[in-house]
């Protein structure tokens, strides 16, 4: 009876122990994951967009490198979607210009870069495992586009490969014209791919005929890689050594 319940013990610990290392290796593995996480240890491969790096910022004042779609499929396509440019009524939030969309009904509007319709705008993506994008956003008051959808879309040529996670984020009407700054990392998938094609969706909160406003500025894209933190790897082999040594007494 005390045999069994100490090879209980010994095999709840070594549970324990096996959960525990499972678990530091997929956070190891897997740190960006998470949504609103940035990865804390990201080493810059590539820079892909930036304020002054095709005209992030708007700072150009051509609106040429950013194509307005329809929202997302399910919804209905919205022609009265219009993109253009604005030093007001709100001030940038970096630089002189930036991105102005409006949108007639209860739909949304979608801001693209597309890689896969004009090559010469193309995202290139061959150096690292990680996508970063991050943009700042603001509304108005009332009639403010209020839900932020930022999708990346994986191509191979002209090819669909894979489509990556929604980043959704509302902007609360409480924050009226301040820019909020959106930021995620993506862990790109083990696949052939060569461009990214960054959407960008903007929605209505309602079914009102009104026109909604929303503001866009300072778009940044980059890749990396990740630098695993020491205190994690120091972890992962504390557990591990604990685990053999358990496994190794139950022999
Ligand atoms: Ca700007």
């Amino acid at each position: 009876m005390k045999k069994s319940s100490q090879t209980l013990n010994s095999e709840g610990a070594s549970f324990v122990f096996y959960v525990t290392l499972m678990v530091l290796i997929m956070t190891w593995a897997t740190p960006g994951s998470v949504h609103a996480t940035l990865t804390n240890d990201f080493q810059l491969n590539r820079t892909l967009v930036t304020d002054t790096t095709r005209n992030g910022g708007f700072e150009t004042t051509n609106t040429s490198n950013w194509v307005i779609s329809a929202p997302t499929a399910g919804t209905t396509t919205d022609t009265t979607a219009t993109n253009s440019l604005s030093p007001g009524p709100s001030a940038p939030s970096e630089g002189s210009w930036f991105g102005l969309t409006t949108v007639s009904g209860a739909t949304g509007v979608r801001i693209a870069r597309n890689t896969h319709r004009n090559r010469s705008q193309g995202l290139t993506l061959d150096d690292g495992n990680i996508l970063r994008i991050s943009a700042d956003f603001a509304r108005p008051d009332t009639l403010g586009l209020t839900t932020i959808h930022i999708v990346p879309q994986l191509y191979n040529g002209n090819t669909v490969v894979d489509t990556l996670d929604t980043f959704a984020m509302n902007i609360a009407s409480s924050n009226a014209y301040e820019w909020v700054t959106i930021a995620h990392d993506w862990v790109l998938p083990n696949l052939t791919f060569n461009g990214v094609d960054i959407r960008i969706d903007m929605r209505s909160p309602g079914s009102s005929s009104s026109t909604y406003t929303g503001y866009l500025d300072n778009l940044v894209v980059l890749q990396g890689q990740v630098i695993p933190e020491p205190s994690v790897a120091a972890l992962t082999l504390i557990a591990l050594v604990g685990w053999l040594r358990l496994k190794r007494r139950r022999v």
